[in-house]
């Protein structure tokens, strides 16, 4: 599928093995074991109602390669980024039927594939002939660790890890390595009928390494710059559909999970920067506030307002949104291993989770902001000065308006926006579709509204709700 379907979209996140057994059953899962605790392909097949139930019409799941356990360290590849050989798939997920069985049912469902893969490296082994197709130590870059990111050379040559678990260069300057991959991401696309790619480590490579590789996919594909520097990003959504708003993610955890230091300005400049410096603005970039990569929010921030507010975020943002499995659940897994926590465990309760249910009315109402106003989707979002401050922002994306505050729960915000902000009629019926509280619109337009216990308003005016839709129905 292209960038303009899957702008439609929003997308759930699923590491593989932590997700759930095709078998139903329900494992212990250490996570500092760093093992594979058994989650599988099959296992997200069976639990495709629990995330098409939440409004997600697309998945991501972790990268479907063989893959080769640490060499030293002991450690499992459960998470897919070790590759020894792109040819083969990871057996610990299933059979190549089952990937295939996984694609079907998703797009019997009206839903698309996201499948993560890895061009950078592959780990160090004792043995290089391990390694397919690429068995030979001139097959990667010569050893030297990544010492110097501000030499961009050095990001794209050297290896990442550690002395630990080296990860092994590859030689992307090599013609006849560069076609093994374009044809690989072809064949890989085609034959498991994948709709998009996350594209790991796109720093780590040059740049015009990527367009190639892109248009060889033929599928949208968004690529992991881990940088929180718009500039620094920018010039790779030239070589790719899109990006992971990694910036943006960087703001809003200092605007959120700094406590009451954090301002929520921030969000807005870097937001505005990168509407002004991705190519296409940032209608396509991937939104996130958790990833498998970076802790949990809840690992920091306890107060519940504050998390709801930062979940709101991805669903009024330009972009697509993305949300990390377990999020729904409230986990609160930290670093890098514990943020890899089984789902399972969790039960899919689907009673009694105020995230869930959240996430679900922010899925709905994205849905129903896209079919009532055709150019939502094209339209950036805008911040309106009056209302926003150290600890307010005001977000418009016609028909949403979102107020949000890190003020936490025992704070009261008082918001104006003044009929200059030009957004509404007067004497207008707003709906807050999280609560489905209303508010009018004074005579000429303007709107003052009160927030408490520091909760999040999502805005909708009555008439763009839909009399036949799940929001506040009359
Ligand atoms: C393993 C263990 C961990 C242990 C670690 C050292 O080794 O499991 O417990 O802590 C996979 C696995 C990991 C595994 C690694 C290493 O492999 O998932 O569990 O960790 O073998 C991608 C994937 C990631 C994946 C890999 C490797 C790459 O999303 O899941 O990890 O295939 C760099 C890369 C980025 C990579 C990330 C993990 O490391 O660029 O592609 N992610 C700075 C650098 C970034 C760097 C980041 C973290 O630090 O600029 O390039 O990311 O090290 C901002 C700045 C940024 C700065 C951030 C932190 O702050 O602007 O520049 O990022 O403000
Ligand atoms: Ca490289």
């Amino acid at each position: 599928a292209s960038a303009d379907e899957w702008m439609k979209r929003s997308i759930y996140q699923i590491v593989t093995d932590r997700f759930a057994l095709g078998n139903g059953s329900s494992p212990s899962c250490d996570t500092s074991e760093k093992k594979y605790c058994g989650g599988n392909w099959q296992g997200i097949i069976s639990k495709l109602d629990y995330i098409q139930s939440m409004g997600f019409d697309a998945i991501w799941i972790s990268p479907v390669v063989e893959n080769i356990d640490g060499a030293m360290s002991g450690d499992k590849a459960y998470h897919g980024y070790w590759t020894q050989n792109i040819n083969s798939l990871n057996s610990n997920f299933g059979l190549p039927d089952d990937l295939r069985s996984l694609s079907s049912t998703l797009h019997d469902r009206g839903m698309y594939l996201m499948v993560d893969i890895v061009v950078n490296h592959q780990p160090q082994t004792f043995d290089y002939s391990l390694l397919q197709p690429f068995g030979g130590a001139d097959c990667f870059h010569s050893e030297c660790f990544i010492s110097d990111y501000n030499n961009q050379t050095n990001v794209e040559q050297c290896w990442l890890g550690y002395s630990g678990l080296p990860l092994l260069d590859l030689d992307t300057e090599n013609s006849t390595t560069v076609d093994i991959m374009y044809n690989w991401i072809k064949n890989l696309v085609l034959d498991y009928s994948i709709d998009g790619l996350r594209v790991d480590t796109v720093k780590h490579v040059r740049k015009d390494f990527w367009p190639e590789f892109a248009s060889s996919a033929g599928v949208y594909t968004v690529g992991e710059v881990l940088t929180g520097e718009v500039g620094y990003a920018a010039p790779y959504t030239e070589g790719l559909d899109s990006i992971l708003d990694y910036p943006t993610y960087f703001a809003v955890h200092k605007a959120f999970t700094n406590g009451v230091s954090g301002n929520m300005a921030i969000i807005a400049e870097i937001v505005t920067e990168a509407q002004n410096q991705y190519n296409y603005g940032t209608f396509n970039v991937g939104s996130f506030v958790e990833n498998h990569d970076n802790p949990r929010i809840q690992s920091t921030v306890s107060d519940q307002s504050i998390v709801k507010n930062v979940i709101t975020w991805p669903f009024i943002n330009d972009g697509i949104p993305i949300l990390y499995y377990g999020q729904e659940q409230g986990y609160q897994g930290g670093n890098d291993p514990a943020n890899r926590e089984a789902l399972w465990l969790s039960g899919f309760d689907e009673e009694d989770k105020p995230l869930l249910a959240q996430i679900r009315i922010l899925n709905a109402a994205r849905k129903q902001a896209i079919s009532y106003n055709p150019s939502f989707l094209n339209n950036r979002v805008t911040f309106i000065p009056q209302a926003s401050a150290n600890s307010t922002l005001a977000i418009s994306k016609p028909p949403l308006l979102a107020l949000l505050t890190n003020g936490g729960s025992s704070s009261t915000e008082s918001w104006s926006i003044p009929s200059s902000a030009g957004l509404y009629n007067a004497n207008e019926t707003l709906v807050d579709v999280l609560t489905c509280d209303t508010v009018i619109t004074g005579s000429d337009g303007s709107l003052s509204v009160t927030t408490s216990q520091g909760l999040p308003k999502v805005l909708m005016p009555a008439k763009s709700l839909s009399a036949t839709g799940s929001l506040c129905r009359a």
